[in-house]
């Protein structure tokens, strides 16, 4: 029997806490478990296995992760297979804090553009349930008018000095960085761009991702229509942790461990179609 073996880079971007870790927490746990069938099939353990396992295990006890800091990124090369191919994927596990200085700073390191330089797809992350989306005219108006403010007044509340990476909307953040990424020294390739919109479990309502990124960031979603730096995309609502831990609440972390199969509490939503299977958006990509 002939197999085929090939290597692709996956770069998954997104700024701070939009939720990278924990996709790849329940990634390395759907393939490790094999519990589900599953689109792609797992085809041996990475070399970096120790990472691999701590953030499967940290994923099955329903830990949230830590933050990913600068200094501890890692990269990791996940094997699959498909009919009679074998595929190498590599994902860095890059903070968002590398991110955010791409895009505030515009400065990284050598090896940042040879990883970019090398994706065969991109993976943006974007937290569906914290998008900071920018204030219009009108209820900028009507919040000053609120405030007892007119024209001829001063300010009756002292004014928040601008700060870049915390005013920003994340539409236009992303939207800049996309654009670095497609430009040298970067982006010789034209990568596929998967937007897998996170924490779905807190809007899992009747509309479809894309409608969803249409609707909340109409820039972003007007920029990756016009195909100018990149020819073919694709949303992907995810739940990769199943619900929401960030509160503490013993309740939804009980419901979550209570699963018989804990691949089960993945749901993965591509226009209306739900399944558990992360590896749909990684052989989209493919
Ligand atoms: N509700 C919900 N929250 C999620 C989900 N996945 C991640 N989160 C939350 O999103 C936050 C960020 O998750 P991480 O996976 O650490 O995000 P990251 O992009 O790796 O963050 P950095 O390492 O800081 O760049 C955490 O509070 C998670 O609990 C999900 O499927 N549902
Ligand atoms: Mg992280």
């Amino acid at each position: 029997m002939n197999t085929n073996h090939s290597n692709d880079s996956i770069l998954i971007c997104g700024l701070p806490e939009s939720g990278k870790t924990t996709f790849l927490g329940a990634l390395s746990y759907l393939m490790q478990a094999g519990e589900l069938e599953t689109s792609l099939k797992h085809a041996g353990l990475p070399r970096e296995r120790a990472y691999m396992n701590r953030l499967s295990e940290r994923w099955c006890l329903c830990e949230p992760m830590e933050r990913t800091r600068i200094d501890e990124e890692e990269s990791v090369t996940l094997h699959f297979s498909k009919n009679e191919n074998t595929i190498g994927i590599t994902f860095p596990d890059l903070s968002g804090e590398t991110w955010k200085q791409v895009w505030g700073n515009h400065q990284c390191t050598e090896e940042f553009v040879k990883m970019t330089d090398n994706a065969s797809a991109l993976i943006l992350f974007i937290h569906a349930d914290s998008v900071k989306k920018p204030l219009s005219v009108v209820d900028a108006k009507g919040m000053a008018e609120a405030l007892g403010k007119n024209d001829d007044q001063e300010s009756l509340v002292d004014p928040v000095p601008w700060d870049a990476t915390s005013h920003t909307p994340t539409q236009a953040m992303l939207v800049a960085l996309l654009q670095l990424l497609a430009r040298p020294p970067m982006g010789s390739t034209s990568p596929k761009v998967a937007i897998v919109l996170s924490a779905w479990d807190k809007i899992l309502d009747d509309i479809s991702p894309e409608k969803f990124l249409q609707g909340e960031m109409p820039l972003l979603y007007q920029y990756l229509n016009s195909g100018f730096d990149y020819h073919e995309w694709k949303a992907f609502g995810v739940s990769a942790q199943g619900g929401d831990l960030s509160n503490g609440e013993t309740t939804e972390k009980e419901k979550l461990l209570s699963f018989d199969k804990q691949s089960e509490r993945i749901i993965v939503q591509d226009s209306a179609d739900t399944t558990h299977d992360l590896t749909t958006i990684l052989e989209w990509t493919l």
